[in-house]
Order: structure tokens, then sequence, then C-alpha cells
């Protein structure tokens, strides 16, 4: 049953709420994180052994430390053929949507012959974490995989931990070979983090870590940042169904409950200005959950963070949706497309009763990496240019820095920086007017 929630103009007590459902980490999992970064840092490959020994029941070697070729045949034997083809077809949605985030280099040619202009250029090496267990979404892999790989990174790596078997999850190396990613490390925790982001000598240092991971895993990429560049640190997942007397009770109730299933502090939440579809909505509710394999968790995350938003006009719920900033929004409102300009902050959009948002975690195209807890109002999702950085550059003739010559010099002396000053000034020193060359 989703709880009615007043708005009465004040969206904030919900959203503290909406936002708040991130796990605090604790001082005390910050001090253990701490000191296996630390540990790593010190003793590199040794410590990263002991920790998989410890934690995970693997004894980790150099020799054993990689998927080898043969588990990856071994592997790839027990996947269903249908579902590599279906794996592809996802990730070539994922291209399609993706190759419209190319190129931000950019090269301007003034009249005076200053040129200047930025140039975009890939990160080299990348650590993909993929948990282990039930977490471990190969949709993940593909969403993370295909941005990286299109922006031009070079040296892409999965890290994901195992239990003493030493075998990676078939659906991952599957997820992992249609991608062409062939170097996947058996490590994970916090202890993986932390070899990849300052490297041992066995792993080498990449320049990002992304992918999802448990508190451990997400305590370690905070401790690591600025070291190396992380993704966002994802919270529980959540979904805004905007919708209005039109909206079909049978799929907002199907939306709302398939965000919901991900997680006891998933959220779901449906602002409407028709209150006889929340009636319908909850009936639904209450016939399809009975036959979900999930349902505990569905119904456990509708009764703590979900809810209904009666407004009065269409503008009032994207004002609310617009406070609450969700990480997937959906319209499911006469003329969606029309709406589309009223969002100002949310993760991903899907428009109109045929796009629901599973369509997006999987294949529409979009990315499924998104900002959440509130974060898309300033955050975007993973894409292209999360693998990308930007180098500027500019070139001056003689000519047009002399008309900047005083300005720049008293701007520096003002700081007090007189060799700064000094760098333009000695560029029109007499004695060296005719050596210049350009
Ligand atoms: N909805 C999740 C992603 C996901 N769903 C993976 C299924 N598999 C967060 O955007
Ligand atoms: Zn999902």
């Amino acid at each position: 049953m989703l709880k009615k929630i007043n708005n009465n103009g004040n969206i904030s007590q919900i959203a503290t709420k909406f936002q708040g459902r991130k796990t605090n980490v604790s001082e005390e999992v910050n001090q253990i994180v701490q000191n296996i970064v630390d540990d790593i840092r010190a003793k590199g490959d040794e410590a990263l052994f002991d920790y998989a020994k410890k934690l995970d029941g693997y004894k980790l070697t150099k020799e054993n430390l990689t998927v080898t070729p043969a588990e990856r045949v071994a592997g790839l034997e027990k996947i269903d053929p249908d579902y590599l083809r279906i794996l592809q077809r996802a990730k070539k949605q994922i291209e399609e949507f993706h190759k419209h985030q190319l190129g931000n280099s950019w090269t301007t040619y003034k009249e005076n012959g200053v040129i200047m202009g930025q140039i975009a250029r890939p990160l080299e090496r990348v650590a993909l974490y993929v948990p282990g267990g039930t977490a471990a979404y190969p949709s993940t892999v593909i969403m993370n995989a295909v941005p990286a790989l299109l922006a031009g990174v070079e040296d892409l790596v999965i890290i994901t931990p195992v239990k003493a078997d030493g075998l990676v999850n078939p659906n991952i190396l599957a997820a992992a070979e249609v991608c062409g990613i062939s170097t996947i490390y058996k490590v994970g925790g916090a202890q993986a983090v932390a070899a990849v982001a300052y490297g041992t000598s066995s792993i080498p240092k990449v320049d990002k870590i992304v992918g999802p991971g448990n508190l451990f895993v997400a305590t370690a990429k905070k401790i690591c940042y600025g070291i190396v560049d992380i993704d966002m640190i994802a919270g529980p997942s959540e979904v805004l169904i905007i919708a209005d007397e039109y909206a079909n009770p049978k799929y907002v109730a199907a939306d709302l409950m398939a965000q919901a299933e991900h997680d006891k502090l998933a959220s779901a939440i449906l602002v409407t200005t028709s209150e006889k579809l929340v009636v319908l909505v909850n009936k639904e509710l209450d016939r399809q959950v009975k036959s979900l394999e999930r349902r505990e968790i569905i119904e456990s995350s509708i009764e703590n963070y979900g809810g209904a938003i009666l407004v009065d006009t269409l503008d009032e719920a994207f004002e609310v949706s617009n406070q609450l900033a969700p990480e997937h929004l959906e319209i499911l409102t006469q003329d969606s497309l029309a709406q589309l300009p009223k969002v100002k902050n949310a993760g991903s959009i899907f428009l109109g009763e045929y796009t629901p948002e599973p369509l997006g975690d999987y294949m529409s195209g979009s990315n499924h990496v998104l900002p959440t807890g509130g974060t898309a109002k300033f955050y975007s999702g993973l894409g292209v240019y999360s693998f990308v950085k930007y180098s500027t550059f500019s070139y001056y003739p003689k000519a047009i820095l002399a008309t900047f010559k005083d300005d720049v010099e008293a701007f520096a002396e003002s700081e007090g920086l007189t060799a700064h000053a000094n760098s333009i000034a000695v560029r029109f020193d007499e004695a060296d007017e005719a050596k210049n060359t350009n």
C-alpha cells in the first residue's frame, strides 16, 4: 500500500527522508577499511594475498590471480547461446546511445592569429569492480564497459571477489567476453580497491575505479579518491513516477515494484493529480506482488520508502520531482514528450507508457549507472565523458601578447607574483627583439 503523502507545499520533509537512505559509514568500518588500505600500500601483494585468504578463503598467488583462458572457455560453455545474444544486443543498443556522447575536442582560430582549444583524451587504465554473489549484474558490467571502451580506455580490467573455489560467475564472464575485457583479477573487497588504486607488483595502478560494491568497497573507494578517480558512490535505487488520470494503474504498480525489488532501502514514489489512480494502483500492487519472487523486499521498501503524493496540477508534480531529483523519472501522462522541458533534476527520464524503467536497466541504450538520493541535482549518470579528461591549449603570437603585457603584469603584481610579471616582461626586452622567431 502506498502511503499518502500530503504535499502542503513543503516537500523538504519528504526530500530529507528520500535523500537520507544511504547507510552511514560507522567510524569502525572506516577504520577497518583505512587499515586495509594502509596495509596494501605498505606491503602490496603480500597483504593482498593475506586478505584474500583471510576474508574470502581463496589462496591467492601471483600465478592464480587472473581468470585464465581455459577458465573463461569452461565458464562460457555453461552459458546459453541465447543469453550471449541478449548481452550482445544490449551492448549494441548501449553503444548506439553512447556514441552521441563522443568528442568534445575543439580548436578555434581567431583572426588575430590566436589559436586555442581543448583536446579530449581517454583515461589510460580503468578498473571495473564487479561484486560477488547475487549483486553481480552482467548488465552493470556492460553499462560500465561500453562508455569506457567508446572513450578509448586502453586498459579496462575487472576486479571481482572469488570464494575458495576461485571461480567467477559465468554470467559475468559472458558479459566480459561480449565487451572484450580479457583481464579479470580475482580480487575483491576493500583490499582490491586499494590494490588497483596504489598498484602492487602484480596489479598495475589504474586511473579510475568504477562499479558498485558493498559498504567496504564503497568506503575504500572514498578513501582512495584523489589517488585515483572514482565514479559516484551509488545509494539505494529509486523511481519517481509522474502520472495523470490517464495512466494505466497496472503499469504504474508494476514499475514501482520493479525498483522496489532492488533493495529494502529502495524508494518508489508516485506523484499524481488523480486520487482515483492511487486507489487503483494500490489494488494493482496487492494483486501483482503475490506472484513476485522478491515480495518481501518489495513490500518492505514500499512500506518504508514508498508513497503517493497528490498534487493539483502537473506543474506541481514536476516541482516535487525536481526537488526530489530522482535517479529514475517515469512520465506517464498524456503527451509525455511535451512534459520533458519541465524536468530539471533527474538521472534518467522514461517517457510514455511503453518506456518502462527496466527497459533502461537493460537495453533502451541509456546508462543505468545514475545519481541516487537526490544527487541528480549536481551529478550526471555514467557516460563516455566519465572516462575522458580534457587538456586545454592556446597559442599567442607576439603582437597579441604585447596587447596583454601591461594588464597581465599589473595583475601578477597585485598578487605579489613578480616572477609571473617578469615572464611576460622578458619577452619584450629590447636585446631579444631581433632574435624572435615566432
Ligand atoms: N535499476 C538499477 C540497475 C539494474 N537493474 C541492474 C537491474 N539490473 C539501478 O539503476
Ligand atoms: Zn533495476
